[in-house]
C-alpha cells in the first residue's frame, strides 16, 4: 500500500464530473452566508416543486429557540419524490433491493413506487390515520420500510421509525412518547441468514401501550407469528383492497415530517422533529452535491431506515433528486466479508456510503475479497458515522477505490438533518480523517467552555452560529429540553455535542464527542441509558459506564458495577449482565466490559468522576490528572488493581 499523503488534491476525474468546483464553491458559499434568504430561496425553487410559495424565507431567533423556513410556503414530500418524476422517469429505477440472501434482489420503478405508497397510504387512512398523527416504523431493510415512510409524508402523518435492531423497551419507550397508534412492522427480518422477531417485540411492546390500535405487519419471511384479531392487519391482503390514487396532503412547510429518537448525555432518547419543507431541501441538495449526483448512477447507502443516515440519504434525499438508491436487506460479513464488494459489482453501484466501523472490519480481513470483485463502475465513496482513521481512509481510498475515487468524509447528526462539514468532492481538497469545509449556508464556529469564541487554528467545542434548513425544530413534546440540550448553552447557538480543531487552512477536524455520548459502531448510546438499565437489575446497586477504544467498533462500552449487598461476584451474572443490558436496550448495545466495583471514584458532592473510569478502562493509569477531589482516593486504586486489561 501506498504511504499516506497528508493531502490530495482534488482530482482531473473529479473535476470533470462535479457539479460544483472549487471557484463556484467559494462563491456560492459566500453569498449563502452574506445574503441567505436570497440563496435558500433560490435553492428552494431548484430543488423543491411547492403548491404555493413563502412569504418569507427564513425567521429564525436561536435565543428564543424558534426557527422556521419557507413559512406559508406549502408541498408535500411524497409528491417531490415520487410523482414529480413520473412525466419523465416512470419506468426508472427507484429503488433496487438486494436481499439478505445473495439470491433474491428487485428493482421498483418511479410509478410502482409510487402505486406502493399510494395504497400503503390509503390502508392508513382506511385505519383513521390523519395529518398530524404518529405512526411508529420498526421493520426490516425491504422496500416496503420505503413505502411506510412515503404513505405517511403523503397524508401528512410524522413517521417515527425505530431501528429494527431494538428491542421491546425501546420500541415501548418510543411507541409510548409520541402516542403512536398505528405500528407497521413485519412477521421477521433477516441478518446474516437469521430471523429476528420483529412481529414478536412489537407484540410485547404493545401490550404495554393501551393506544395503539392497528399493527399493520408486512409478510417477509412467512414465519409463524401470534395473531390478535381486533389489532392486527396483514399488509399484502389490505393493500391489494386499495386504490392505486392518493391525493397527497397538501403541508405547511413547518408541518413535521418525522421524529425520529436519538442519545444524548441524559435521560431518555430524545425525540428530534424534523419539518416538510427545510428538510427535504436540505437532504435533497446535500444528496447532489456532495455526493455529485447525476441521473442515471446508481446509489447506495449502507446505513438503516432506522438511523438519520438512512432517512436522508437511501430515502428522502435521493428519491427527492429521482435516483436510483440501492436497499440492502444484509450484514456486510454475510455469506462472507466481500458481500459489499459483490453488491457493488452485481448493481455497478457508482457511488458507494458506508460507515467507518465497516471499513474497519472489513479492512481487517484482507485486501482478497475486495479484488476479487469488480469494482470499476465505483465512482465516489463516502464515510459516516464517527471520525475515519487515517489507516481505514487509506485502506478504502487505495483498496477499494484503486485511488479513482474521492472520498468524502460527512460530519453531521441526527439533529442536522443533512450534511454540514465535508469536502465537496470537485472543490476541495481531501485530508485523511479531516471531516473538511462547511457546506452552503453553514457557520461552524469553535467555542471554549465559557463560550468564547477561538479564532484561527484552534480548538474547541464545535458550534453552529447560524440555522440552516434541515436543523432539528424541536425535541417532541419537550421544546424546553431542546432549548436546554442544543441552544440554551451558548445562546444564540446550536451546541453540536462534538469538539473540533480547525486546521491552517480553515479545515474542520472532528474530535469526538464532548459528553457522556458513546459512538459504538456508528451507533449513538448515552452511557446514562446503558446505567440505567444496568440499574434495573436486582442485583445491581449502582453502575457507572464509559467508552474505551476499540479497533472495530470504534469505541467499546465498559461498565463499573457494584453489586447490592446480598448478590455474589460470579462469572455467570457478568454474563447475565451483559445479556440483560442487550436485551433491555438492543444487542448493538451490549457491554464488552463488565468489572466489578465495590465503590466508585466520586467527588465530595457525590458525583461520579468518569474522567477517571475512562483513564482505567482505556488502561492508562498513569497520568489520572487531579485525584484531589476524590472523596475516598483508595476506591481508585482497588479499580485499577482489579482492571480488566483488553487488547
Ligand atoms: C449522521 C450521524 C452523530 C454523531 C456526531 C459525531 C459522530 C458522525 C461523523 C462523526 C466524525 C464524521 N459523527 N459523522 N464524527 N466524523 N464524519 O451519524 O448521526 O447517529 O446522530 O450521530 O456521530 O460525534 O455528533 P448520529
Amino acid at each position: 500500500m501506498k504511504e499516506l499523503q497528508s493531502r490530495y488534491p482534488v482530482s482531473e476525474k473529479a473535476k470533470a464530473h462535479t457539479h460544483i468546483d472549487a471557484a463556484t464553491y467559494d462563491a456560492m458559499y459566500k453569498q449563502s452566508i452574506e445574503q441567505p434568504d436570497v440563496f435558500w430561496g433560490e435553492q428552494a425553487k431548484e430543488f423543491i416543486d411547492w403548491y404555493q410559495p413563502w412569504d418569507s424565507v427564513s425567521k429564525v431567533d436561536l435565543k428564543n429557540s424558534e426557527i422556521n423556513w419557507f413559512s406559508g410556503a406549502k408541498l408535500n414530500v411524497s409528491y417531490n419524490c415520487i410523482d414529480r418524476h413520473l412525466a419523465t422517469k416512470a419506468n426508472d429505477t427507484a429503488i433496487i433491493f438486494e436481499g439478505d440472501d445473495p439470491t433474491e434482489d428487485l428493482k421498483v420503478t418511479y410509478q410502482e413506487l409510487h402505486d406502493h405508497v399510494c395504497r400503503f397510504a390509503n390502508l392508513l387512512k382506511e385505519r383513521g390515520v390523519k395529518k398530524g398523527d404518529r405512526v411508529c416504523i420498526y421493520m426490516p431493510m425491504i422496500p416496503e420500510v420505503g413505502y411506510a415512510m412515503l404513505a405517511c409524508a403523503r397524508i401528512g402523518a410524522i413517521h417515527s421509525v425505530v431501528f429494527g435492531g431494538f428491542s421491546t423497551e425501546s420500541i415501548k419507550a418510543r411507541v409510548l412518547d409520541a402516542d403512536c397508534k398505528v405500528v407497521i412492522t413485519a412477521d421477521e427480518s433477516l441478518r446474516g441468514g437469521k430471523r429476528i422477531p420483529l412481529k414478536a417485540n412489537v407484540d410485547a411492546a404493545v401490550a404495554d401501550c393501551p393506544n395503539v390500535h392497528s399493527v399493520i405487519v408486512v409478510a417477509r419471511t412467512g414465519g409463524d407469528v401470534a395473531w390478535n384479531e381486533k389489532t392486527d392487519i396483514n399488509y399484502e391482503e389490505a393493500v391489494a383492497k386499495q386504490s392505486a390514487i392518493c391525493e397527497p396532503e397538501v403541508m405547511d412547510a413547518e408541518d413535521p415530517l418525522f421524529i425520529l429518537y436519538t442519545s444524548g448525555s441524559t435521560g431518555t432518547p430524545k425525540g428530534v422533529v424534523h419539518t416538510c419543507g427545510g428538510y427535504i431541501l436540505y437532504a435533497a441538495m446535500t444528496h447532489k452535491y456532495v455526493f455529485d449526483y447525476k441521473p442515471g448512477e446508481i446509489y447506495w447507502c449502507t446505513a438503516d431506515a432506522g438511523w438519520i443516515t438512512g432517512h436522508s440519504y437511501i430515502f428522502y434525499g435521493p428519491l427527492a433528486n429521482g435516483a436510483t438508491t440501492l436497499v440492502f436487506e444484509g450484514v456486510p460479513t454475510y455469506p462472507d466479508a466481500g458481500r459489499f464488494w459483490q453488491v457493488c459489482e452485481k448493481h455497478k453501484v457508482n457511488v458507494f456510503y458506508t460507515a467507518p466501523t465497516a471499513i474497519r472490519a472489513l479492512m481487517s480481513v484482507g485486501d482478497e475479497l475486495v479484488n476479487q470483485s469488480d469494482l470499476s463502475s465505483l465512482r465516489l465513496l463516502g464515510s459516516v458515522g464517527e471520525p475515519i482513521n487515517p489507516e481505514a481512509w487509506n485502506w478504502y481510498y487505495e483498496v477499494v477505490g484503486k485511488r479513482n475515487c474521492p472520498i468524502v468524509d460527512t460530519w453531521w447528526q441526527t439533529e442536522t438533518g443533512g450534511i454540514l462539514i465535508t469536502s465537496l468532492p470537485g472543490a476541495v481538497d481531501m485530508k485523511p480523517g479531516c471531516a473538511g469545509k462547511p457546506f452552503f449556508g453553514v457557520q461552524p464556529a469553535l467555542f471554549d467552555k465559557d463560550g468564547n469564541t477561538l479564532e484561527g487554528e484552534n480548538q474547541g467545542l464545535l458550534v453552529m452560529t447560524a440555522s440552516w434548513p434541515g436543523q432539528l425544530r424541536t425535541v417532541y413534546g419537550d421544546h424546553n429540553r431542546f432549548y436546554q440540550t442544543y441552544l440554551g448553552q451558548y445562546p444564540g447557538n446550536y451546541f453540536t455535542g462534538d469538539g473540533a480543531k480547525r486546521d491552517e487552512d480553515g479545515f474542520y477536524w472532528i474530535t469526538g464527542r464532548v459528553d457522556d455520548v458513546l459512538n459504538v459502531s456508528g451507533h449513538r448510546l448515552g452511557t446514562a441509558e446503558i446505567e440505567s438499565a444496568l440499574v434495573l437489575h436486582p442485583a445491581v446497586a449502582e453502575a457507572a459506564v464509559v467508552g474505551y477504544p476499540h479497533e472495530i467498533k470504534g469505541q467499546g462500552v465498559y461498565c463499573y458495577v457494584t453489586l447490592m449487598g446480598n448478590a455474589i461476584e460470579s462469572d455467570e451474572l457478568n454474563t447475565e449482565l451483559k445479556e440483560f443490558v442487550a436485551k433491555e436496550l438492543g444487542r448493538f448495545a451490549k457491554p464488552d466490559y463488565i468489572q466489578w466495583a465495590p465503590g466508585l471514584p466520586k467527588t465530595r458532592s457525590g458525583k461520579i468522576m468518569r474522567r477517571i473510569l475512562r483513564k482505567i478502562a482505556e488502561n492508562d493509569v498513569d497520568t489520572l490528572g487531579d485525584t484531589s477531589t476524590l472523596a475516598d482516593p483508595s476506591v481508585v486504586e482497588n479499580l485499577i488493581d482489579q482492571r480488566i486489561i483488553h487488547g
